[in-house]
């Protein structure tokens, strides 16, 4: 027999208040119901510091599901910095929601007694990326986007092949490309995602799929072009682990999928071609990026199941041609 209709109402009001709980625990909002990140503790950009060469002076921590710490991840990577900083990856902890190191880091287990022993306000939030210099015995950055731009003035080691992600000529556009990018696309798939009302995520869906259009006219004009212009920056860097995350948990977790990605084609063969830089694939984790979002999101997810997703190989490989 189905439930009196009364009491279905009442369960659908205690359970919307329930959600709109847990979903202050995930992430504020603003009064329209967007989502509005939280400030990061050690927000500062800091000069390149005198011990940069100094093998692990200095760790950069992330972990594999965040897409922020992933385009940390991506410039130590692509400037092949691993002689100069240090990676450590810290494992997630979705019952109590926190970072958690799998080895004692500094004599911590968990990222926020890092950040505590760092200076951090009690009440910040101990995120990943987060760059550690072990001669002041604390974190220095905590900020992606500043961490990226560091990362990239961080002297290369003399064995790296030279690498410059803000490059000269293309300065204007990578720095228009990347306050759009964060605010409609990084930033975009959580407002989306974590929206409280219909009209807000209305707003975040539009910016979002606006501004993967014009990227995806950007990289069509030119074959072989990145997103700023002829060669690889900071603007790359920053698209590509929202975009690489799009089918596996944007799409079906933050309702991200007006538009396949596939339909956009400049955007389908810019990915390919970004994936297949060296050391890239070794930064994607697809089965930690779905059991962490499916798994940690719990107001988003309540039942914890990790909805199947194509194969990665699938997603970076080329569209067979029609006959
Ligand atoms: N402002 C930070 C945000 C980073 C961030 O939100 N990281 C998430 C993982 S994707 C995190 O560590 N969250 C833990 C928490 O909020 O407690 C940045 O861009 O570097």
């Amino acid at each position: 027999m189905a439930p009196p209709a009364t009491l279905v109402r009442t369960a659908r009001c205690l359970w919307t208040w329930q959600w709109l709980q847990l979903m202050d625990g995930l992430g504020p909002a603003d009064g329209d119901g967007n989502y509005r990140r939280p400030a990061p503790a050690f927000a500062e950009l800091p000069r390149v510091p005198h011990d940069a060469n100094t093998a692990d002076a200095h760790v950069l921590i992330v972990g594999r599901s965040c897409p922020w710490a992933h385009r940390a991840w991506l410039v130590w990577t692509l400037r092949q910095l691993a002689p100069a900083i240090a990676l450590v990856v810290a494992e997630p902890d979705p019952a109590a929601g926190r970072w958690c190191f799998s080895e004692p880091f500094e004599g911590c287990r968990t990222l926020a007694e890092l950040y505590r022993s760092s200076g951090a306000d009690p009440t910040a939030r101990a995120t990943v990326p987060a760059l550690y210099s072990r001669s002041q015995g604390r974190i220095v950055l905590n900020e992606s986007a500043r961490l990226i731009e560091l990362l990239n003035r961080w002297p290369q080691p003399p064995t790296a092949a030279p690498l410059n992600l803000e490059p000269q000529g293309q300065h204007g556009a990578t720095q228009r490309w990347r306050d759009e990018l964060q605010h409609n696309v990084n930033d975009g798939v959580y407002r989306c995602g974590f929206a409280r009302n219909q009209a807000a995520y209305d707003r975040a869906e539009a910016a979002l799929f606006a501004t993967l259009r014009r990227a995806d006219a950007a990289v069509a004009q030119k074959p072989g072009a990145w997103l700023s212009g002829p060669e690889l920056s900071l603007a790359d860097v920053v698209l590509f682990p929202t975009l690489i995350r799009l089918e596996l948990v944007y799409a079906p977790l933050f309702g991200c999928s007006r538009v396949p990605l596939w339909q956009l084609d400049g955007l389908w063969r810019w990915r390919q071609r970004f994936y297949a830089l060296e050391g890239v694939a070794a930064s994607c984790w697809p089965e930690a990026w779905q059991r962490d979002y499916f798994g940690a999101l719990f107001p988003l997810n309540p039942g914890g199941i990790v909805r199947a997703g194509a194969p990665l190989a699938t997603l970076v490989q080329g569209r067979p041609e029609r006959a």
